[in-house]
């Protein structure tokens, strides 16, 4: 059960159409596929999707760091020492997604080992979550008929919009326009990944104050410390911090200051030793918790289902587990399908999910 090797692979996949938000637009997977080896021949993988406009990691980056500073602290480790790894990890500042890669790719390896699921060694709770669908920025009649689509293809009835234009007015349209054409039948959240201000987002979120929203997420830059707090404390609605609270830390201060009283939990971005120190957190807090997307392929879309169907409270709310539909392909040689609304973790120890040598050969950038 010893770590061998540690290999970080890029690859790009092209979308079909870009996804646009407040805080940048993705048009192709610059993914880096991280594989853990152990010394009896044992691979576990995970997905690193760096978001550099917000994280400031890059494809490259997370190669060298892996390669040259990460993989060199973990060689010879066993798989049941995986605290052991996340201190090592954890020596370094920042690099999220390279660290909760190794993470999640050990975390696959040693379900390998022991014949048992990632979401039976976290918590076993259930084997699916309610999936919710991302709308990116578009005009009205677009983001109305791709939420048809969606729901007529995956059965999919929860939509979190993007929204954080100028004028708002812009996109205030959209939401009305999403709760007009399907009622009651669909649940709708905002996310302005801090593209307004505080003001601008009240404003905004007063107007739709009659369309039964479910949260408001990241409207304003968490860093307007006393704008964001009055903002918050005026919402009838829970507000999730998402790129602003990552680690436990901030977490903590982010509830306790009254900056977001719901968290996102990404496995992009905490993998599943940090994104269990986060759940918890939130849960003694009192807080909700969402399962996010980092806009996530096939990989990292698994990882996501693997560990929020392990828990009761990662379970309750719909997971933004479909942007990887967005993509042209993917490395899986079986690909996750979204029926009836819903994501099933795969079958199979680990993540249960296995690697086509001929799409990483088509895909790989080295
Ligand atoms: C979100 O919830 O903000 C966009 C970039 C990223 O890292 O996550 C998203 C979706
Ligand atoms: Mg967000």
């Amino acid at each position: 059960m010893k770590i061998a090797q540690i290999e970080a692979i890029p690859f790009a996949i092209p979308y079909r159409k870009p996804l646009r938000f407040a805080s940048g637009e993705i048009s192709a997977a610059n993914h880096v596929l991280v594989r853990v080896t152990t010394e009896d021949g044992i691979v576990g993988i995970a997905e690193a999707p760096p978001r550099p406009f917000t994280y400031g990691e890059t494809q490259r980056g997370i190669v060298a760091v892996i390669e040259d500073i990460f993989a060199p602290q973990l060689l010879g480790l066993s798989l049941w020492q995986r605290e052991v790894a996340a201190e090592r990890l954890a020596r370094t500042i920042g690099n999220p997604t390279a660290k909760s890669a190794i993470d999640m790719a050990m975390w696959d390896a040693w379900g390998k080992s022991v014949g048992a699921t990632v979401t039976e060694l976290l918590g076993g709770y259930s084997d699916r979550l309610r999936v919710s669908h991302m709308l990116g920025f578009d005009q009205p009649e677009a983001m109305v008929a791709e939420a048809e689509e969606i729901r007529e293809h995956y059965g999919i009835n929860t939509f979190k919009v993007k929204v954080g234009r100028r004028p708002v007015q812009l996109d205030i349209a959209i939401v009305c326009a999403l709760r007009e054409r399907f009622g009651a039948d669909i649940e709708l959240y905002v996310d302005g990944n801090r593209g307004w201000t505080a003001s601008e987002s009240l404003a905004a979120m007063r107007q739709m104050a009659d369309l039964n929203l479910l949260f408001a997420e990241e409207l304003n830059p968490a860093d307007d410390v006393v704008g964001r707090r009055w903002l918050v404390r005026h919402l009838d609605i829970p507000f999730i911090a998402d790129e602003s609270a990552t680690t436990p830390a901030e977490v903590t201060r982010s509830i306790l200051d009254g900056a977001a009283t719901a968290i996102s939990i990404k496995t992009a971005r905490s993998g599943f030793i940090q994104g269990r120190r986060v759940l918890h957190l939130a849960e003694g807090l009192g807080v909700e918790v969402v399962m996010g997307n980092q806009i996530d392929g096939q990989i990292g879309s698994a990882c996501t289902v693997a560990f929020g169907a392990a828990f009761a409270h990662t379970s309750r709310r719909a997971a933004e587990l479909s942007n990887f539909l967005d993509m042209c392909d993917d490395l899986l040689t079986e690909p996750l399908r979204i029926t009836n609304g819903e994501l099933r973790v795969a079958q199979g120890n680990g993540l249960g999910i296995t690697v086509d040598p001929e799409k990483l050969q088509r895909y790989r950038l080295n």
